[in-house]
């Protein structure tokens, strides 16, 4: 109840942003893109655990306008990272959660991104599994009018679910990105699970491929991580060896002093 309240204030008082993570190319470490990770930012309490958030959300309903909250702020600060020096072909993925699938969504996404001046090929709606096994009819009709109108479709913590291939094919999906669980595991000091670890990420990587989908590894922390995943020819990386989630105005920072 205590987070419910924080949740209520916060959408009032405006404690919500839309921190951005950049996502690079392996082989050069050059920005592909940015995923915008939702934060609420408690004046006293500081930033509330956003899993917890998005949990709590989802039951009460108010994930709908956080997430529209969240999708207008990205892709303003989107907007603006763009007019940077090279960032002018780099994409913004958004996450929805399975409940943002609303009829309305398609014109309220195109009305926010006509205000910007941003070209809807530039998007990636981030969803996972659980938005797959929606069976409902709407939810799918709201993403294939997403897509039509030019958006990418990126399928979440892929490997975490159990069913992730039955559904994958239903769907126009465009970007797989492998969870870090198993970029974790591709190290691990037990021989046997790093072997199968790796033989599970490199399969993954040839599907998704064959599939024509771009593969991104999550949660990339070590070099060592990064080197093992470059022979496997996965697409793009995004973590902390790389750029960790930070506000807009200090990632304006960051990206002014690359230039
Ligand atoms: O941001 P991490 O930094 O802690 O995010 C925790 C979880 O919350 C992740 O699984 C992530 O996908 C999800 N998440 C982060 N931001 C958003 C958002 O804006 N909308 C939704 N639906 N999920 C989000
Ligand atoms: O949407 P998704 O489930 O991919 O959410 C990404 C989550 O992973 C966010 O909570 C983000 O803060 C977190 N994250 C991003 N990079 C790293 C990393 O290198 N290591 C770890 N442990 N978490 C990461
Ligand atoms: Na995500």
């Amino acid at each position: 109840a205590e987070l419910e309240n924080h949740i209520e204030t916060g959408l009032g008082e405006d404690w919500f942003e839309a921190y951005l993570q950049p996502v690079v190319n392996m082989d050069d470490r050059s920005i592909a893109g940015f995923e915008a990770l939702m934060r609420l930012h408690h004046p006293q309490k500081g930033i509330l655990p956003p899993a917890r958030i998005i949990e709590v959300a989802e039951e009460t309903g108010s994930i709908i306008r956080i997430g529209n909250r969240i999708m207008e702020k990205a892709i303003a600060h989107f907007a603006r990272l763009s007019r940077l020096d090279g960032m002018q072909d780099t994409y913004l993925a958004i996450n929805f959660s399975p409940l943002q699938f609303e009829p309305e969504l398609p014109m309220l996404m195109a009305a926010v991104l006509s205000r910007h001046d941003i070209s809807p090929r530039r998007i990636v709606v981030e969803i996972t599994e659980a938005v797959l096994m929606d069976d409902n009819p709407e939810t799918r009709m709201v993403i294939n009018e997403i897509c039509r109108y030019g958006c990418r479709i990126a399928l979440d913590d892929f490997g975490t679910g159990y069913s992730s291939l039955s559904y994958i094919n239903r769907f126009p999906v465009d970007i797989i990105k492998i969870d870090q669980s198993f970029i974790r595991a591709i190290n691990d000091t037990v021989s046997d699970v790093s072997a199968k670890s790796r033989m599970l990420v490199e399969s993954i990587t040839t599907l998704s491929h064959k599939m024509n989908c771009t593969v991104i590894a999550e949660g990339v922390e070590t070099e060592e991580e990064c080197a093992t995943l470059r022979t496997m020819g996965i697409d793009y990386g995004q973590g902390y060896l790389f750029y960790r989630p930070q506000h807009p105005d200090n990632l304006s920072k960051t990206l002014a002093a690359l230039q």
